[in-house]
């Protein structure tokens, strides 16, 4: 916590902290994997320079260079013993000035790590999970942008995530209010449509996903054309494959939109190309992608 490292049940705000009261935080959420290298975070420097945009959409000095933060996610890790884990850095505005504003009071810092286990349920990888287009729409790009990581808009997710677990499916897809379809409550989507791989452009209104980023290299790389372009929900319902892809959910198979039956109903071929790609890079055994893998020691 802003640079000293606080044993658990000690990493305590005041309940007047700004971000508390007006969500006024950004974050990241960041993995570490198992490499022969030991344990390596997964494009460590790509997130914190994502934190540093979020802070920038918010008006929240970092009082601290980037580089210190991403040795601090690294002590952290280090500190918990860990080699396998999720880290989340938060900045945000402390206890202080009361009121709605974007003063000039520089963030408050803390880097959490615990480990953290499949987000979408244990068979999820494999057997794929059912998904609710949301009556919910993700927030407008000029109300609360989802171009920044940032705590308080994070009850626009919630809101869908609730309604869908509700309903009885596992996960959540939001429209923009435009009706295009935007990304998950926490992941973005990708839909495969006769070899080629389709995700929504950054002008949707989607948080840009590192493991989209990574995912569109790897399909690339596989040698499949990558689009990014609009999509609207019957695009989903007739897709070959539809899988969502997130640090905390990694690469998730979609097996039923809204009651609909995507493909056969089982994970798809590009699907399970890609995750493998996905989950031996994180792990550092593709020597074409070892720069993604940052180590710990
Ligand atoms: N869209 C949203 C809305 C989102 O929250 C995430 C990450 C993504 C896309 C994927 O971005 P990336 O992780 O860089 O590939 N959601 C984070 C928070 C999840 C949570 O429940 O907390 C995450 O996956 O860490």
């Amino acid at each position: 916590m802003d640079g000293d490292l606080v044993p658990w049940d000690e990493a305590k705000v005041h309940v007047l902290t700004h971000a508390f009261q007006y969500g006024t935080g950004v974050f990241e959420g960041i993995r570490c994997y198992p490499t022969e290298r030991g344990p390596a975070v997964f494009r460590l420097e790509d997130h914190v320079r994502r934190l540093y945009r979020s802070a920038a959409i918010y008006r929240l000095t970092i009082p601290f260079d980037p580089e210190t933060i991403a040795e601090g996610i690294r002590e952290t890790i280090r500190a918990n013993g860990l080699s396998e884990c999720y880290i989340r850095p938060v900045a945000y505005r402390g206890y202080g000035e009361m009121g709605v504003n974007l003063g000039p009071e520089p963030a408050r810092v803390t880097i959490v790590a615990w480990p953290w286990g499949t987000y979408l349920g244990e068979d999820s990888i494999e057997a794929g999970v059912r998904v609710l287009v949301s009556s919910w729409r993700r927030n407008d790009a000029n109300a609360v942008p989802p171009a920044a990581k940032a705590t308080g808009q994070y009850l626009n997710s919630a809101l869908a995530k609730a309604e869908a677990l509700e309903a009885g499916f596992d996960e959540a897809l939001l429209l923009n209010p435009q009706g295009f379809v935007a990304d998950g409550s926490g992941q973005n989507v990708f839909v495969v449509r006769d070899g080629t791989v389709i995700t929504p452009p950054e002008s949707a209104g989607i948080l840009l996903g590192i493991t989209r980023e990574s995912v569109m290299q790897l399909a690339r790389d596989l040698g499949h054309e990558v689009r990014e372009r609009n999509l609207v929900r019957t695009d989903l319902y007739t897709a070959d494959e539809v899988f969502l892809t997130g640090t905390a959910a990694e690469v998730v198979p979609v097996r039923d939109i809204d009651g609909r039956t995507i493909g056969d109903g089982q994970r798809g071929p590009v699907t399970k190309a890609l995750q493998a790609e996905f989950f031996a890079a994180a792990r550092g055994e593709l020597d074409r992608y070892t720069a993604w893998n940052d180590p710990v020691t």
